[in-house]
């Protein structure tokens, strides 16, 4: 695929991406969900249920993300340069709590499912940054009321952020690479549709093995992340300084 230098990318990671930093994924056999139930730690109901089991289940991701062991990989470094050296747009939306994307250099990011780092304030909507341990008795430092902090997470049901700006430029992009994501949780699992129902963007997906919606991609790259992302970035960047 011949892509112009000046055409605009979008880009979507998911938890396999950080899996080479030391971060587990999700689905996988040793992942997340084999240890703790979705419905005891990643929805509204279970919050209120048990709002300090949800904040010690995310205190514990928390911490783990502030281990000096925890870097970003090659993967995260070549989206960090391919945002950095493509003449034109490049858009990265993950699915990742954590800031490996921030730390690797990449500067326009949407994080649809949140930021593990910050906690937002249910009673007056403030959204801090936030490092320590979140208890059920911390207080929120814009309104003062204890309580109502949360993770900023997007759990099951709620609306992941930045919806309307990500349909914008999934329809207007040419090149569309879905990285290291099951393809099972929408609305991110969709994307690819949505791309290819607007008729013009080149779909990629380079994960660890075919998703869910394989044969809804133009191309594939199976592999780990930290080998095929920068292969694929660096066949980009050659492609475009031969143009
Ligand atoms: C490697 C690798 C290596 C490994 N290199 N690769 C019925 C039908 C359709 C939809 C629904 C339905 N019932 C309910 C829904 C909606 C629901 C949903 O999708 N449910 C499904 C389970 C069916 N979705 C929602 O509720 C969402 N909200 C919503 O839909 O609002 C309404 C709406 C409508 C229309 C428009 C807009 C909105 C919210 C979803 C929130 C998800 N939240 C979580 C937790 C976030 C906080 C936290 O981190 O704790 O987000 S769940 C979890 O899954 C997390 C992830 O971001 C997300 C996706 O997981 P991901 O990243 O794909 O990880 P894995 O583990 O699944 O896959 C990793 C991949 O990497 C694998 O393929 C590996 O092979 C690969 N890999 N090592 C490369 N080294």
């Amino acid at each position: 695929m011949k892509l112009h230098p000046e055409g605009k990318i979008v880009i979507l990671t998911g938890a396999g991406v950080s899996r080479e930093s030391g971060l587990n994924t999700f689905r996988d056999a040793d992942g997340i969900w084999a240890q703790v139930r979705i419905e005891d730690v990643a929805t509204p109901e279970a919050f209120a249920r048990d709002p300090e089991g949800v904040q010690a289940f995310y205190n514990d991701r928390r911490a783990g993300l502030c281990d000096v062991a925890i870097k970003p990989n090659p993967a995260h470094l070549a989206l960090a340069e391919l945002e950095r050296d493509w003449p034109g747009d490049v858009l990265l939306v993950t699915q990742n709590i954590d800031d490996l994307h921030e730390r690797a250099g990449s500067h326009n990011l949407i994080h649809m499912h949140g930021e593990l780092f910050k906690a937002r304030c249910e009673a007056c909507s403030a959204v801090h940054a936030w490092r320590d341990d979140l208890q059920v008795s911390s207080r929120c430092p814009a309104c003062g009321q204890s309580g109502g902090l949360r993770p900023h997470v997007v759990w099951f049901g709620e609306m992941p952020f930045e919806m309307e700006r990500i349909a914008t430029e999934l329809e207007s992009c040419d090149l569309f690479l879905s990285i290291g994501t099951s393809g099972s949780v929408y609305p991110a699992a969709g994307f690819v549709q949505e791309v290819r129902m607007a008729g013009r963007g080149h779909t990629v997906e380079l994960n660890l093995e075919p998703s869910e919606g394989r044969d809804l991609f133009h191309e594939h790259h199976h592999g780990p992340a930290s080998e095929v992302v920068p292969a694929y970035v660096r066949s980009l960047l050659k492609g475009a300084a031969r143009r």
